[in-house]
């Protein structure tokens, strides 16, 4: 049985991840690949019953270490139960948000420390990895206009503007790190562009086809 792939979807508040993860779906499936859609934090009972306690915006003040401990906790019940046993049986795995998130939001977000977060990586992961990243990158003003329109604000949705931008160089940081891992997509852009830029990115994934010439792709170097 030849191993699935594993994509993760990341970017900031509102860049549109959850939108384009089923577009993705729809064109894995298009191509005959048995995929498996998960999120993070996540993915299993008791990882949403964390995510819960972690988006809840009335709970008790939730310390920095606290709020670190409970995403790896979350991803081991998710890693264990879902995606290293879909992978194995050959299936794609879809994630909405990965460790890349645990860089950007308690690394650069909270400013916890980096080798923290790659001992804790190394631990609940092993050698686990993923595949390919997309990482959604739009100014923090805009992603934040998208989700003003739903209603409350979680948790982290409740934070300063400061924050987010702080969310958004390291998330640019990470990119620069894992060019070959992280592609960036210009996504304050009209939808249908976005998309094509992910699928330019996922063809190459797939082997598809050239990247297309009008791409808006920008790899994370080239900014
Ligand atoms: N977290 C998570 C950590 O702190 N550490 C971690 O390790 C992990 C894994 C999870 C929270 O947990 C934190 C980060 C998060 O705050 P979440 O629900 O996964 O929360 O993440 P959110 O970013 O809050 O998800 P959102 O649903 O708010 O944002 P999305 O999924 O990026 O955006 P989406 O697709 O829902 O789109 C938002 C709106 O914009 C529109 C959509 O139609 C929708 O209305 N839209 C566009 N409009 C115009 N042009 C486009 N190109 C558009 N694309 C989407």
């Amino acid at each position: 049985m030849i191993r699935g792939k594993f994509i993760t979807l990341e970017g900031g508040e509102g860049v549109g991840k959850t939108t384009n993860m089923a577009f993705i779906k729809e064109y894995l499936q298009q191509h005959d690949i048995a995929v498996v859609v998960t999120r993070e934090p996540g993915g299993t009972g008791l990882a949403e019953k964390i995510r819960e306690l972690l988006l809840d915006n009335d709970s008790e003040a939730v310390s920095e270490q606290a709020e670190l401990l409970m995403m790896f906790a979350a991803r081991a019940q998710h890693i264990k139960h879902v995606i290293e046993p879909a992978l194995t049986a050959g299936k794609w795995v879809l994630c909405d948000r990965f460790t890349d998130a645990t860089y950007a939001y308690q690394g650069g977000g909270r400013n916890m420390k980096i080798s923290t977060i790659t001992w804790l990586e190394n631990l609940v992961q092993g050698a686990l990895r993923p595949d390919l990243t997309l990482l959604l990158d739009a100014p923090v003003e805009t992603g934040i206009e998208r989700i003003r329109k739903r209603g409350a604000f979680d948790r982290f949705e409740s934070e300063k503007i400061s924050f987010f931008e702080n969310v958004r160089r390291a998330y640019l940081l990470q990119a620069e790190l894992y060019p070959e891992r992280i592609k960036l997509i210009k996504a304050d852009q009209p939808l249908p562009d976005v998309q094509r830029a992910i699928t330019d990115v996922v063809c190459v994934l797939l082997g598809l086809s050239t990247l297309n010439s009008s791409s808006s792709l920008r790899h994370g170097r080239d900014k």
